[in-house]
């Protein structure tokens, strides 16, 4: 492998740990735990794993003696940045219990497990691998752990490569299948214990326990390089508007944790949106006005922050994508039956009348986009949805029937830009770097005292990374009853952006002015090396939220 200077330099570079997890472990229960919500419904599915208390980790005056023990990873879902160092602190954690012990990475996800594809992580392997992006050292990918078909087959190939344990990195979704599979394999006493990570870079894996998914402050500072790069060429040529898409399938936190490191005139968050009953035009006249006061000004430029879900949160968008959701999921095989160019009048006849309405309303790409396949956790990918696009061309046009009316006196120019896979595998923050690592030794602290339905969680992460806190709290206590695919089913409870949380609140009280005066930041690249302001610090959101 042809490695840059960089690359070379950082592969040296020692994650921290946090102090608990540095000599001999112990582990510490705090008080049983419940569920979000929907108590009943959570204890009756997981009669196994529910209630189970809080776990923190501590330093212990006497040293254990471990078997050693084989342990399997999966790495599930989109790329975030810091994956390969949950898998060496895992790697590094295991083999101080006992140098003996092994780990087999599966393939290519979860489908890896259900395929039997797998490898096992050598020293050799995992150290090539420190401190780098990407999930390439086993690859990642979407199969949806669900049937008992699947967890048989898993089981199969544990047993046979002596694993007593499966580690897997996720988001919510992912997570959730980890929760079922912990609880099946106790169910059925198969002695496989299932630990997962909190993983993605949208940043909505988070609760009380968990302060922040991994990847979130990487992949946000990566945008907010590229963005400040954007603003100050926007502020140098004077003549565009820059309509910049940022990832985030649901909540807007990238869009949020950028607006607030770059200061653009403009950042749209989905949750208010939908909070306010806004419907489409009211976003287009919301940017409208704004291109037009700046213009009055002489101000012909601006950026435009859009978060990718944006059109599942707009209240009427919300209610026809949830139609839809159930009608494609008991209608596939009809569906699948009728010709393209016949697809959009055959829903519209099939849907509500108000829904039938926005559905005919919508421009033939993004209607198309909505009946298209879901992922397999039932979601439409938002990310092939063009809103940059649509919400630029909405404003051109209302801006013409303005400027005939004299109310706007400017021109208007759009540029367009997404980012996302930018930044999911870039190489990890200091930060990204440590709290990876700190995870995935801290899932071996709870394999080694035989927990099972457990994420691993490390909090206190806006202080020095030796008083972070270690420890892992069951994955039940984040869940709550939701729709899916036309059913009710248990699962991890998304976090959204707040609206009286200090993140929101802080770009709300400046909005209005960095919508008038042009007052941009520019964060310029991460930088590994050099004094710990530049180099360590956290993301704004999560500094907002502790400040609180
Ligand atoms: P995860 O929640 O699986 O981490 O994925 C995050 C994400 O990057 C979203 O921001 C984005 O909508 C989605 O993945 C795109 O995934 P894909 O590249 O598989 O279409």
């Amino acid at each position: 492998m042809t490695k840059s200077a960089l690359q070379i330099a950082r592969a040296a570079y020692q994650p921290k740990l946090p102090q608990a997890l540095r000599g001999t472990v112990k582990a510490v229960m705090g008080a049983p735990t419940q569920s979000v919500a929907d108590q009943d419904a959570i204890q009756k599915l997981f009669p196994n794993t529910y209630g189970m208390p809080l776990i923190k980790f501590e330093t212990a005056s006497e040293n254990a003696r471990y078997q050693s023990f084989n342990v399997g990873v999966i790495l599930s879902g989109g790329q975030a940045p810091g994956g390969h160092n949950v898998i060496s602190g895992l790697f590094d954690g295991i083999k101080k219990l006992n140098k003996d012990c092994k780990l087999y990475g599966f393939i290519l996800g979860p489908g890896g497990l259900v395929d039997h594809n797998y490898m096992e992580l050598t020293a050799d392997i995992v150290d090539e691998y420190r401190n780098t992006g990407g999930f390439d050292i086993i690859g990642s990918g979407r199969t949806k752990l669900e049937t008992v078909d699947q967890f048989e087959k898993g089981y199969e190939i544990l047993k046979e490569l002596g694993i007593k344990a499966l580690v897997i990195i996720g988001g919510d979704d992912s997570n959730t299948n980890a929760c079922v599979l912990a609880e099946y394999y106790a169910a059925k006493k198969c002695g496989v214990q299932v630990i997962g990570c909190p993983k993605t870079i949208d940043g909505d894996l988070k609760n009380e326990m968990i302060e922040t998914s991994f990847g979130f402050d990487t992949a946000c500072k990566v945008y907010s390089e590229v963005i400040g790069n954007i603003q100050r060429d926007c502020n140098s040529a004077r003549k565009y508007w820059h309509f910049i898409k940022l990832m985030g399938r649901s909540a807007s936190h990238i869009a949020l944790e950028c607006a607030l490191q770059v200061q653009p005139n403009i950042c749209i968050i989905s949750e208010e949106v939908e909070a306010k009953d806004m419907s489409l035009d009211d976003i287009v006249t919301y940017i409208a006005q704004i291109v037009a006061a700046r213009a009055a000004q002489g101000n012909n430029f601006g950026t435009v922050l859009i978060p990718e879900g944006l059109i599942e949160f707009i209240p009427a968008m919300k209610r026809l994508i949830a139609e839809l959701n159930d009608f494609l999921a008991a209608n596939a095989e009809e569906f699948s039956h009728i010709k393209k160019s016949h697809q959009r009048d055959y829903i519209i006849s099939k849907l509500s009348k108000e829904n039938a309405t926005v559905y005919a309303s919508l421009p033939e790409g993004v209607a198309r986009q909505l009946s298209l396949d879901r992922d397999p956790h039932g979601n439409v990918q938002v990310s092939l949805i063009e809103t940059e696009k649509l919400l630029s061309e909405m404003v051109a046009t209302k801006l013409a029937s303005w400027k005939e009316e004299g109310k706007f006196v400017g021109k208007f120019a759009a540029q367009h830009h997404f980012f996302g896979y930018e930044g999911r595998c870039a190489a990890p923050s200091n930060y990204d770097a440590d709290y990876c690592y700190s995870l995935g030794y801290a899932a071996s602290a709870l394999i080694a005292n035989g927990k099972t339905g457990y994420m691993s969680s490390v909090r206190n992460t806006t202080a020095p990374a030796d008083q972070w806190i270690a420890g892992g709290v069951p994955i039940t206590m984040m869940m709550n009853m939701e729709r899916r695919h036309g059913e009710m089913k248990p699962v991890i409870q998304k976090a959204l952006v707040k609206l009286d949380g200090a993140p929101f609140k802080a770009f709300a009280a400046k909005r209005d002015t960095w919508a008038m005066v042009t007052d941009y930041v520019y964060p310029g690249p991460i930088q590994y090396f050099g004094p710990t302001e530049v180099c360590d610090q956290p993301t704004k959101t999560l500094q907002l939220e502790h400040a609180q």
